[in-house]
């Protein structure tokens, strides 16, 4: 007698997928998941891993002007980091059978984003100090959340990249401690860094939860933890001490302890510049881009040459197993 498997219709699968979720478990790339949440955790991590290849640039910008060796060898150390963490995320990316190729494609192609932040200069090296300080610091409060994201194989990529933005941001606030221990103009260095990155950096949390299209759905999935006013508002709260701390003057004048709320109030982002930014027309968004492009190009001998490795490989190894299966 044969036993007939059911085969689950699409509504088991669905409220199997509903239940994973409510329970608080983990979606893995072998289970059935809606189309929706899988392009929406495809545009999320392609454009993390965009953000964290793009974001070489700014600080790679200043490998051969650190002062010093051991600054040098810290920040080569921090870049190399960053393409860890892209590389990591893409092949969580793939997962959800997403083409790498395809990936970057698209964002050298303009058609996928990488996070704001990443198209303002890096005109002193009291820049890496703020970046590792600011934009690290903004990068572990979205992230650290995210670790508890419902997509598995981006919530335990995202533990390891956490670390290790961690010890960014401290190596940041160490540069600028040294700095304000130092003369006047490296002090003067390092407010003029935090002038120009601390509004960029709020803007990194995306824009405000009244318009912010995707959180609704996102938070509902448990991809995302928390709104972007939310999280925003824990870094602001997060940075006021340390900026005291280090003696530095955040540039907003409505910046004030509230009693009532127990939080910082902080005055009002201009959510234009963050529209023209994204919509490529910040100060570096051309050249970040172009550098990419060029990136890519100088890079295809060595697509080519891994391929072509590969595959002889393969045929070593078939002809290895047809020569074993003869003897
Ligand atoms: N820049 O509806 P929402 C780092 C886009 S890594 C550019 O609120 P969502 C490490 C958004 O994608 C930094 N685009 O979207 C490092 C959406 O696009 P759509 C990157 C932005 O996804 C440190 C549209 O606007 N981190 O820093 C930005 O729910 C130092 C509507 O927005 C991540 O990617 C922006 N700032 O929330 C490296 C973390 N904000 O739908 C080097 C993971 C929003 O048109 C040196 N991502 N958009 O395609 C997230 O947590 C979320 O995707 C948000 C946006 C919070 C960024």
């Amino acid at each position: 007698m044969t036993v007939m498997e059911s085969v689950p219709s699409e509504s088991d699968l669905e409220r199997h997928f509903e239940e994973t979720i409510g329970r608080d478990q983990r979606i893995e790339p072998r289970d059935w998941l809606p189309e929706g949440y899988r392009k929406t955790m495809i545009r999320q991590i392609a454009q993390h891993a965009h953000s964290e290849i793009i974001g070489m640039q700014p600080e790679g910008n200043w490998i051969t002007r650190a002062p010093s060796l051991r600054r040098k060898a810290i920040l080569l150390a921090k870049v190399q980091d960053e393409a860890g963490h892209g590389l990591y995320l893409y092949s969580a990316a793939e997962t959800l059978g997403a083409d790498r190729d395809e990936l970057t494609e698209k964002l050298i192609s303009g058609r996928q984003k990488y996070s704001s932040i990443f198209n303002y200069p890096t005109l002193t090296f009291a820049d890496v100090g703020v970046i590792g300080w600011l934009v690290d610091g903004a990068a572990i409060c979205n992230q650290v959340p995210l670790c508890r994201s419902s997509y598995g194989p981006y919530a335990r990529a995202m533990i390891r990249i956490c670390k290790e933005e961690s010890f960014h941001q401290r190596q940041g606030y160490e540069l600028l401690m040294t700095m304000m221990n130092g003369t006047q103009q490296q002090r003067d260095m390092v407010q003029d860094a935090t002038n120009r990155f601390w509004w960029p950096s709020l803007m990194m949390f995306g824009p405000p939860d009244d318009d912010s299209p995707n959180t609704a759905q996102s938070m509902a999935w448990k991809i995302k933890r928390h709104t972007n006013d939310e999280l925003r508002q824990r870094f602001v709260d997060m940075t006021v001490p340390q900026a005291e701390a280090l003696g530095v003057t955040l540039p907003d004048p409505d910046l004030a302890w509230n009693v009532e709320r127990g939080h910082y109030d902080f005055g009002r982002i201009d959510w234009a510049e963050l529209k023209q930014v994204i919509s490529g027309g910040g100060p570096c968004n051309a050249e970040r881009m172009a550098r990419r492009r060029q990136a890519h190009e100088d890079g295809a001998w060595v697509r080519e040459a891994a391929a072509e490795h590969a595959r002889k490989q393969r045929e070593r190894a078939v002809a290895a197993a047809t020569e074993e299966v003869g003897a």
